[in-house]
């Protein structure tokens, strides 16, 4: 019997296990059971300061190992972890809090002035460690007894966007987190051989869930980067044997002549998703390595939902077929109903790994989680004569950068905001590293004259630095179809 369905699930037995989890290059390695020590104290610290059950531990810090000892301790408390972009400015963060109400909130030293007085307790974590509370914590007790949760309670809040430009908090509970990681262990063969090259930040699911859980759960390891560097990467892919990434790991990488076969021949698995990949990026990747990526396909929501086999073709173009466990249609969007073999329509899953719904947001959950347990994705897909699901657009008005997720609507808002502005339409347009980037076509109040440049400094207080627009093309008017929707397809072919 699991008393806590998460943590057992992934560490029940690695308590005194001296095998490495985490090596640091630069620093040191950290083994399986120093984590689990290291989350005890943590998981002693957030009950002496009154966290119980279900209270939300808000977490916006570099990554580091005390990070993930602290969701960790989280999860061991029964609490529920809620991690956010380091990029998000004071502004941003402020919408979580009031939203989420965390019991406490852990941010950098440098920016804990920026936090003074808010509701939560307040603690500084550093990328090196250090910080209020790792010197809170050093003096506690390594044992924590674990809170009891079963597999329906709360994990993990993690926001997304959303087209009214609205963030939305998706509840993941334990075994959303913990059937997910199980399946694609087996699926992707991981075993405790494997030594998983990590470079993602740990504040979204592909590095925090798919990455790092699939790892504990296997009692694998980890090269564990403060952040994608392509020296990094060449220097520490020769002791690794698999790589998750967006696809600008990929095409950064294959820029660098120093990437080739050699140095990758001993990898296991090369494996991408958050984002599509171009046709042209994989066959560039096989020709340059002989290996061929292994494409995923997921999201916030829902975790992981369809792959490429491990074993078997791997698609180039596809997302691979429907993981074990989960159900996936093509549905019309207008009628729901499941559209013909072959033909375009709503990407609609079911499974396991779906969340629970939004945070205090019954009538969104409504909107897009259906009463038979099928989320409405918002990607538009197509599932081909072998089974082969493909993505082939977005019902979503929404931009990959580089695999974050940007909603136009939050940085028209802003943008609507400034001075001698009337309205704005912020799209995505086709960039080489990230593929795609962020653009706005912006008309004046009559007689107003725009500076693009002092605009978007004018929106570095409001908007994390990914969100700002690369290029902002002054305008009359916007393209309008009868119904007066803005076409964004009209400025993509237009400004892109
Ligand atoms: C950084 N910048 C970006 C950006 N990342 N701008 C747009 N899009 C991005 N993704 C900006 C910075 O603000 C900075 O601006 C400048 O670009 C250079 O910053 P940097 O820090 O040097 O960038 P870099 O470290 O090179 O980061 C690029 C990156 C990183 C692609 C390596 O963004 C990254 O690790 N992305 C992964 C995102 C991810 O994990 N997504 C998974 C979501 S989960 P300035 O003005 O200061 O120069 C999900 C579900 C699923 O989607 O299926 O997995
Ligand atoms: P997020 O909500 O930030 O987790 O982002 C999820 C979205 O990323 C999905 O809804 C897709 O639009 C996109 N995505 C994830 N993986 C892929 C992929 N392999 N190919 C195309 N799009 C992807």
């Amino acid at each position: 019997m699991s008393s806590n369905h998460l943590f057992d699930g992934l560490l029940s037995t690695r308590s005194d296990d001296q095998r490495t989890l985490l090596d640091v290059p630069g620093g040191r390695c950290w083994s399986y059971a120093e984590l689990v020590k290291l989350s005890g104290q943590l998981a002693n610290l957030l009950q002496l300061s009154a966290v119980k059950p279900g209270d939300r531990i808000a977490v916006q810090v570099h990554k580091s190992v005390e990070a993930i000892a602290l969701y960790l301790a989280t999860v061991r408390a029964g609490a529920v972890f809620l991690p956010l972009n380091t990029a998000y400015t004071r502004a941003e963060v402020e919408y979580f809090l009031d939203d989420a109400e965390p019991a406490v909130f852990v941010c950098d030293s440098a920016r804990a002035s920026e936090f003074d007085g808010i509701e939560a307790q307040l603690f500084s974590l550093d990328g090196d460690g250090d910080g209020s509370l790792m010197q809170a914590a050093q003096a506690l007790d390594t044992e924590f007894e674990n809170a009891l949760r079963g597999p329906e309670d709360l994990a993990a809040i993690l926001y997304t966007s959303g087209t009214t430009g609205l963030s939305k908090g998706a509840m993941l509970s334990h075994d959303n987190l913990l059937s997910n990681a199980l399946t694609l262990v087996d699926y992707w063969q991981f075993s405790s051989d494997d030594v998983l090259l990590h470079a993602l930040p740990i504040f979204h699911t592909h590095g925090l869930f798919v990455a790092t859980n699939i790892i504990l759960a296997v009692g694998g390891s980890m090269i564990f980067l403060a952040r994608f560097d392509v020296e990094q990467m060449l220097a520490q892919l020769p002791r690794a044997t698999s790589l998750m990434g967006v696809p600008t790991f990929y095409t950064r990488l294959l820029a660098d002549a120093r990437f080739n076969r050699d140095l990758v021949a001993h990898m296991r698995l090369f494996i991408s998703g958050s984002a599509p990949m171009l046709p042209e990026t994989h066959v560039q990747f096989e020709e340059r390595t002989g290996q061929r990526i292994l494409e995923r396909y997921g999201m916030t929501e829902t975790n992981m939902n369809t792959s490429n086999p491990y074993d078997g073709e791997r698609r180039i173009g596809s997302v691979g077929f429907p993981l074990p466990g989960v159900d996936l249609k093509i549905t019309n969007p207008q009628t729901a109903d499941e559209v013909s073999a072959g033909e375009t329509g709503m990407i609609e899953v079911r499974g396991p790994n779906v969340f629970l719904g939004y945070w205090r947001k019954p009538e969104k959950t409504e909107l897009e989680l259906r009463a038979n347990g099928f989320f409405i994705t918002g990607d538009l897909g197509k599932i081909d004569a072998d089974g082969y699901v493909h993505i082939v657009g977005r019902e979503k008005d929404l931009i990959i950068s580089g695999g974050y997720n940007i909603y136009p609507k939050q940085i028209e808002t802003e943008i609507d905001l400034l001075d001698g502005v009337l309205e704005s339409a912020v799209f995505g347009v086709a960039h080489a590293d990230l593929g795609e980037a962020v653009a706005a076509a912006v008309v004046p109040l009559a007689g107003a004259e725009l500076d693009p440049e002092q605009m978007v400094h004018a929106l570095e207080a409001s908007l994390a630095k990914f969100k700002l627009p690369r290029k902002i093309f002054v305008v009359d008017e916007l393209p309008r179809n009868a119904m007066g929707k803005v076409q964004k397809n009209s400025l993509r072919a237009r400004y892109g």
